[in-house]
């Protein structure tokens, strides 16, 4: 099965634009606050070196999280941004916490590639390709265990798709008719590696079939598509056969964001970034009869709660040293010993 968008979706035309509508509006949110990181960034406010960017991905997040429930668990890669915020996460907390500051998801302690939050049923981004794949394996055992009818998605890359764990993972799954689904968000690039360079079986979701699960890939052009697509599989996954879907889009910027792409030329460049999900899903929108007085006054209002947030973060405090050890050990784990003490004890055993 590999569906491709046709210049507009069947069922985003003219009669359903109000849900279009939230779907750009939630894509417009991830594009506005992956903006706003990047600014961030370059006033030297963000924690650690690294950032990425999930602009041009926007469909892949909004589409498939569109067909998640409350209680639903899931876990992303490092691009993980715009999965949270869909998830219904709290623009000034996620800054806050791509910031290093104590009023962020966690306390400024994981920053951009290791925010989690239970209550929002994320488990963890993870900066290892793959990393959060089998997480998603044991939540899908215990939501079967528990009869809860929930399903766990892992998100991860194309990168992941040469990692041997997605495929244990995959097995596991299908063997255990885990409600369980495996979104892979296909920006053609593992930082400076194109897709075709890095394997010969670039339909990605055959390899899921092979596996005996249900596996589509779609073209990420068109949220609605990717939402019907996503609906799909998680009918069938909360009903015990786990789904693997692959969304095609482009990376519109660098691998991270100190990286200028040297290896991708302007030409494709600028050929990927007319790959826009946000402005496919406007022209729909306008085409089904919204103006763009409404679709501006939206974006503008977005852009607002974006600003507040990036100042939310840049006025919020770091975590105090004394919370170092916050929330890093179970309450039945022993505290690390300090330092001290230990080089006391190693040098005493000579
Ligand atoms: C196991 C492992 N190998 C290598 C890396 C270094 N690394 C970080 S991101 C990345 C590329 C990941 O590409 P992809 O999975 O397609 O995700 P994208 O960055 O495109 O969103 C690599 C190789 C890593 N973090 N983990
Ligand atoms: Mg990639």
């Amino acid at each position: 099965m590999n569906k491709t968008s046709a210049k507009l979706s069947p069922r985003y035309s003219a009669g359903s634009n109000r849900d279009l509508k939230e779907l750009y509006r939630q894509m417009r949110r991830v594009r506005t606050f992956e903006e706003r990181v990047g600014e961030l960034f370059v006033r030297g406010q963000s924690a650690g070196s690294m950032l990425h960017l999930s602009i041009g991905e926007e469909s892949a997040a909004v589409g498939v999280c569109a067909a998640m429930r409350e209680g639903d668990t899931f876990t992303t890669h490092h691009r993980g941004h715009g999965i949270f915020l869909s998830r219904g996460a709290d623009p000034n907390k996620m800054m806050a916490e791509i910031g290093g500051k104590e009023t962020g998801y966690c306390m400024g302690k994981g920053g951009s590639m290791h925010i989690a939050d239970m209550g929002l049923g994320h488990l963890g981004a993870n900066a290892i390709v793959g990393g959060g794949i089998p997480v998603v394996v044991g939540a899908g055992l215990a939501a079967k265990r528990a009869k809860n009818a929930k399903v766990s998605v892992a998100f991860f890359g194309d990168g992941a798709m040469q990692q041997g764990i997605l495929y244990e993972a995959m097995n596991m799954a299908a063997l255990w008719e885990l409600p369980v689904m495996f979104v892979c968000i296909n920006n053609q690039y593992g930082m400076g590696t194109r897709i075709d360079q890095a394997t010969r079986a670039t339909e990605l979701h055959e390899r899921a079939l092979a596996f005996g699960l249900n596996g589509v890939s779609v073209d990420g052009l068109d949220v609605g598509i990717v939402q019907e697509a996503a609906q799909d599989l998680f009918d069938k996954a909360r009903a015990g056969k786990p789904g693997f879907l692959a969304v095609s889009c482009y990376r519109f910027y660098g691998h991270a964001r100190m990286d200028k792409s040297p290896y991708r030329s302007e030409e494709e460049e600028s050929k990927g970034r007319k790959k826009d999900p946000v402005l496919f899903s406007r022209d729909q929108l306008m085409e089904g009869g919204e103006t763009s007085d409404v679709l501006d006054a939206m974006d503008s209002e977005i852009s607002q709660e974006m600003d507040a947030a990036l100042d939310f973060a840049v006025s919020s405090n770091p975590p105090p040293l004394s919370a170092m050890f916050r929330d890093v050990y179970g309450p039945l784990e022993p505290e690390p010993e300090p330092l001290r003490t230990r080089i006391a004890r190693i040098l005493a055993r000579d």
